[in-house]
């Protein structure tokens, strides 16, 4: 046995773990009665700390025996220098789960499904010390929203936590939302699906908890953190395809969800004074937030409109104080390059509740780039 590998898991259990970003405590070990050290009949204790199991999955490092034992749990995978399994839960409609990483699937996952259903899954704190969720969807798929952007058919619900969360739909695999819990109330997670649109939804959901004092806790009023030097930022329901519903003009409805107001905050890079937002480069459609986006799936080299400041009221976003501009606020379908030094640095996502003068929008892909200080 290798004492040194224990004696570091032994170490190790104690923390607001790292993992992918994702912060939580976990206290718990698992004692393991092994012969060893000769003669001598030892009691081994390892950390239930976090582990990657099988295709990503994130799990705990349990012993067989008690993976077993919890609902949803299967084996994925080997922890703790093969003395545990790394304890994937997985849990479908009507469950509750208080257990970190927890995911929740459609029924049949990884299949999809094309009923309809209300399907609910309830997260339970796992310890007082728990203030924050992250909540990743890892798949998430729905079917796409009305032509105004309304999730009329399908949507996802997160409630009862301390802010409000906007329903969401269409495609959403990769996006990922923080919330802080309201005091001592379960959130819950509740999809529904309408047995109208014949569309394959699928969904697997990572819940992760974070502890109060996690120094990486995304702050009050961010529904998404991104924590790296650079990133790439999606609308939700960004994608590479125009939505199918139609206007009642018979024109491209929207893939923008309506009704948002949310920020996208960015943890500042120690050393980092100033953040530069550009589109996603490569893609005609990276930035096509109000007006006629058509024209472009036409001819991708149509000159596009920027527009900014006042002349933006319905679906905008907003930088604040950028270099070289009077205004803060942004839509049309085209973005300049942007760059603010104002702290902290948030996207702020505003939509209002329709299209109306607006055809085939997509949203945005925005990549930004933070940039180091410089002089004395
Ligand atoms: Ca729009
Ligand atoms: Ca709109």
């Amino acid at each position: 046995m290798d004492f040194l590998k224990i004696l570091a898991i032994l170490l190790s259990s104690t923390f607001c773990l790292s993992e992918t970003n994702i912060h939580t405590t976990v206290s718990n070990r698992t004692s393991k009665i092994l012969p060893f050290l000769g003669a001598g009949i030892g009691v081994v204790q390892f950390a239930n700390s976090v582990c990657t199991g099988a295709s990503n999955l994130l799990g705990t490092c349990y012993k067989k025996r008690q993976c077993s034992g919890i609902a949803g749990g299967f084996p994925s995978g080997t922890c703790a220098s093969k003395l545990g399994v790394c304890c994937v839960v997985q849990l479908s409609c009507s469950t509750s789960s208080s257990l970190n990483n927890t995911h929740f699937v459609n029924s049949g996952f990884p299949a999809p499904y094309y009923g309809s259903t209300s399907c609910m899954h309830t997260i339970k704190k796992c310890n007082s010390n728990i203030c924050q969720v992250r909540i990743d969807f890892l798949t998430l798929t729905l079917a796409q929203p009305n032509a105004d952007g309304v999730c009329t058919s399908d949507s996802i619900n997160i409630v009862g936590g301390a802010s409000t969360v906007p329903p969401l739909c269409g495609e959403n695999s990769g996006q990922h939302i923080y919330l802080n819990f309201n005091g001592i109330n379960d959130i819950n997670i509740i999809i529904s699906t309408s047995s109208g649109a014949a569309v394959p939804r699928s969904w697997n959901i990572k819940i992760a908890q974070i502890a109060c004092d996690c120094p990486t806790f995304a702050p009050t009023g961010c529904l998404m953190y991104f924590t790296g030097a650079t990133g790439t930022i999606k609308s939700f329901n960004y994608g590479p395809t125009a939505n199918n519903n139609l206007k009642v003009n018979g024109l491209p409805g929207t893939r923008e969800i309506a009704n948002l107001n949310y920020g996208v905050c960015i943890a500042t890079q120690p050393g980092y004074c100033s953040i530069r937002w550009t589109q996603t480069s490569g893609d005609p459609y990276s930035f096509t937030i109000t007006g006629n986006t058509i024209g472009l799936s036409v001819d991708p080299g149509l000159p596009t409109e920027s527009v900014s400041g006042e002349a933006c009221t319905t679906d905008f976003i907003v930088v604040s104080n950028p270099t070289g501009f009077a205004a803060d606020r942004f839509c049309g379908n085209a973005l300049p390059g942007l760059t603010s030094g104002t702290k902290p640095f948030v996207l702020t996502v505003i939509t209002d509740g329709n299209e109306l003068n607006d055809v085939g929008n997509r949203g945005f892909s925005l990549s930004y780039t933070q940039a180091r200080c410089t002089g004395p």
